[in-house]
């Protein structure tokens, strides 16, 4: 695939030089090799189609994501170039192989995109093991291949067609990245965003995986109105929607800047803020303009229209409880900062952002005075809830809650003082909480014991969250106060561990924990230092010993199981050849070495198995490194190909034909009734196949007269006929010497059990909670935890099909 199909001349040798460069050093383009940078490659392609979007020549985006592990993106807009270029080659040779420093190939079009993406396009073919172009322009179909930088296969004209626009296909390449699958809803996230922010310009944005058969379809010509509608459904909302978007001219050039906003009854703050259509997740100068924009506006218009109450002002904080924004800002230039480059530093953008706010939403107050009247309600009224919550933290640290003076008397406190390695659980119930006191180490491990369900945080107002005797008993033992006056320096200890059931009720209460966690002592969470213990859900023991082990998920299980179903196992072959534990320990490291080569056999993997693909392959002439399998007829046939060639062939001879949009291209490449795959992981399965050759064992042993393998362990004794069920057979010879014990609850275990299994630092699972996107979590927690029941109905009706264990 790498083979150059012609010569190269100077400039390419240059184009190809840098796109080494690309390839040794990826996360310079791309950010890194692991999911992000690997779904990086992705926002490249789609970027270019929404370029073509804003200079408002493409209305359709379709992106797939294909069963061969590669994403296809099409657009209908007016087609790369592909007339020769000055430089000496196709225009879209060079926009495939010329490194763009940021920007897009020095055009002025262009002149909005860039950012965090905006590497170029070339950045993905250096990127991809494959990459195909198909140009659809002024009645032609024109095909160009590359394969890790290098061009395949020459532009070439291969029909006719009405169609007009662009296709990208390309797969990420194995050699460099550590993630290999596209992630539907990551994409679907980013897609359906990009759709509020294309709105307006008609732009339909559809996304379907070939691989489950999922599809959506996002298109919202009302913008950011429909974004903001979107967000606060199911929140009841106290204002229209205000929406205002305007340009403004700076030192000559374009500022464009849009905000749609409204309130809604809770006391939540939502923001997101978007520059040139990418997300910037830390914020930055845009959304400092905005803050300070609309507290100025909104106190100005107080007092022009005579809404003054007695007291203070509201503060920005007042004005921005329940408030949804968007705000996105077009501007040149922009300047990144921070360490995911997620926050805006461009100064000139506060001004220009407040200065619109100002004028626009002081405009809009006007016209709507009855919004304004509802606006300024709501800022008084929160000034009033955060005026009694601080009489009522004053009224609780009088009686000392808030203080870290005294301390709860359910708290069992440890004797260190020292935040470094002091821990403090909070565990579910009183019975696990006197097990946690006995077993734990006193000398840095604190146990709060909690009682039933917490309050939950999210329905409730500052005040009776202070009134609360469970969250005063936390508070207290935690010791930093909560809300606004929470001081991280006063926390106790240096971890929080929430130490639930592993049931229904264990995971409510630790949400019920962790919502107040993120609502009330946010910082913490930010540190990291929330911490969700997990206990074990089985203990195993082989019959009639003392070892024991436990064990947290069902995988971990099977794999125990196998490894004990090795103890004293025996294997024979109808060759005569005979195996003790040990051999068949390394033949099974072989035999998974198989499997996981198997694994990358690149495809549909439900269509095609381990075992059908060696029971179909005849050992004696190598390992093929292309296998197609024709489901004609409902009938599955598989067809193994050494070459390209040989495979191309064969394709060409089922003469299948794919129409997009009611073009038919011309290069038939797969459809419904054949399933292409590729072996990039040949060769290591070449090294398992032959280690087991050596061994004597043959594959496929079921057409071999007088029977197959026979595994014994003990009493077990099986007789099965191939390699590839080696590993099941195994785990059923396990099975039968071991004895497991499931726990339903921490209740279950002695203090000893609940030390050496859950708290002991040496042995336990804690799982570290951060935070990702604060947004997401801010809409998860109102979502699962807040009033409005239909967003929480729907939410889990989406997901229902995720749960594996159901424990009620
Ligand atoms: C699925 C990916 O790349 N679409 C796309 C790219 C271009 C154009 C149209 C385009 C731009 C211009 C003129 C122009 C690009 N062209 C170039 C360059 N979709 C996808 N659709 N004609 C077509 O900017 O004037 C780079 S990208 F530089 F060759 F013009």
């Amino acid at each position: 695939m790498t083979k150059k199909s012609t010569e190269y001349d100077a400039s390419s040798i240059q184009f190809l030089k840098d796109l080494e460069g690309v390839r040794k050093r990826p996360a310079m383009y791309i950010g890194d090799t692991a999911f992000s940078g690997f779904h990086h490659l992705l926002w490249e392609i789609v970027d270019n189609s929404v370029d073509e979007a804003l200079a408002g020549e493409c209305d359709l985006v379709t992106v797939t994501l294909n069963k061969d592990g590669s994403a296809t993106v099409v657009d209908n807009g007016r087609g790369i170039p592909v007339e020769m270029h000055p430089e000496g080659m196709p225009t879209v040779e060079l926009v495939m192989t010329k490194l763009h420093a940021g920007g897009k190939f020095d055009n002025d079009a262009y002149a909005v995109s860039g950012g965090l993406h905006g590497v170029g396009i070339s950045v993905v073919n250096a990127l991809s093991e494959i990459t195909v172009v198909d140009i659809y322009k002024d009645g032609l179909a024109h095909q160009i291949e590359f394969s890790r930088g290098y061009r395949t296969k020459e532009l070439k004209t291969c029909g006719k067609t009405d169609f007009r626009g662009t296709k990208v296909t390309f797969l990420p390449d194995q050699q460099i990245f550590q993630h290999d699958v596209f992630d539907y809803d990551t994409i679907k996230h980013r897609l359906r965003e990009m759709s509020y922010l294309m709105g307006t310009t008609g732009l339909r944005i559809v996304l379907e995986d070939e691989r489950t058969g999922e599809k959506d379809e996002f298109y919202h010509p009302d913008g950011l109105v429909s974004y903001i509608g979107d967000l606060t459904e199911g929140k009841e909302p106290i204002s229209d929607i205000v929406h205002f978007c305007h340009d403004v001219e700076w030192e000559g050039k374009n500022y464009n800047v849009e905000v749609a906003m409204r309130y809604s009854n809770d006391w939540n703050e939502g923001i997101f803020s978007f520059v040139n259509n990418i997300r910037t997740a830390d914020g930055g100068t845009h959304l400092s303009g905005y803050r300070s924009g609309l507290t100025r506006t909104l106190n100005t218009h107080m007092r022009k229209a005579d809404l003054l109450k007695k007291g203070e002002a509201p503060s920005g904080e007042d004005y921005r409880a329940g408030l949804y924004a968007v705000i996105s800002v077009k501007i040149p230039d922009p300047q990144f900062e921070g360490q995911t480059k997620g926050k805006l530093g461009s100064r000139e953008v506060a001004s220009i952002v407040e200065g619109v706010m100002n004028r626009c939403l002081g405009d809009y107050l006007e016209m709507h005075p009855e919004t304004g009247r509802a606006i300024i309600r709501k800022a008084f009224l929160s000034r009033d809830a955060r005026e009694a919550a601080k009489k009522q933290r004053d009224l609780v640290r009088r009686k000392g809650a808030l203080s870290s003076g005294s301390l709860p008397g359910k708290l069992a406190d440890c004797q260190s003082k020292d935040t470094t390695v002091t821990e403090l659980y909070v565990v579910e119930g009183d019975s696990a909480g006197g097990s946690a006191k006995t077993g734990r180490d006193r000398r840095y491990q604190a146990i709060l014991p909690l009682k039933g369900k917490i309050l939950n945080v999210e329905k409730n107002t500052a005040n009776r969250i202070l009134a609360n005797q469970e969250l005063q008993t936390m508070i207290q033992a935690i010791g930093a106060n909560v809300g606004d006056e929470f001081n991280i320096e006063k926390v106790r200890y240096g971890k929080i561990i929430i130490m639930t059931d592993a049931d229904v009720d264990g995971s409510h209460i630790r949400t019920l924990i962790l919502t107040f966690l993120f609502r009330q002592m946010r910082p913490l969470v930010e540190g990291g230092r929330v911490f969700v213990s997990c206990p074990p859900l089985y203990r195993i023991q082989k019959k009639g010993a003392k070892a024991f082990e436990y064990l947290h998920d069902d995988n971990a299980l099977r794999k125990a199981i196998t490894e004990w179903g090795l103890g004293s196992v025996s294997l024979s072959a109808p060759n005569g050849v005979s195996f003790q534990a040990d051999e068949v320990r390394s033949l099974m490291a072989h035999t998974e070495g198989l499997r996981i080569a198997l694994k990358g056999l690149r495809g549909d993997r439900k269509g095609v198995d381990a075992a059908a693909y060696l029971g179909a392959w005849k050992m004696d002439e190598g390992l093929p490194s292309w296998l197609v399998v024709s489901l004609l007829k409902s009938q599955k046939n598989y067809h193994f190909f050494w070459s390209e060639q040989e495979r191309d062939n064969f394709l060409n001879s089922l003469a299948t034909e794919k129409v997009w949009a009611g073009a038919q291209s011309a290069i038939p490449r797969d459809s419904a009734e054949v399933l292409c795959f590729s072996f990039p992981e040949r060769e290591r399965a070449m090294v398992a196949i032959q280690a087991l050759i050596d061994l004597g064992i043959p594959m496929d042993t079921s057409k071999i007269p007088g029977g197959g393998l026979c595994v014994e362990n003990g009493r077990f004794s099986k007789t099965f006929s191939g390699i590839p069920e080696l590993g099941a057979v195994l785990r059923e010879a396990g099975q039968s010497q071991v004895e497991v014990q499931r726990y339903k609850g921490l209740g279950e275990m002695n203090p000893d059990q609940l030390w050496e299994s859950t708290m002991d630092p040496e042995h336990r699972t804690l799982k570290r909670i951060i935070l990702e996107d604060a947004y997401e979590a801010d809409r998860i927690f109102s979502m699962l935890m807040g009033d409005e029941t239909e967003p929480r109905r729907n939410y889990i009706e989406e997901h229902a099909h995720e749960i594996e264990n159901l424990d009620i």
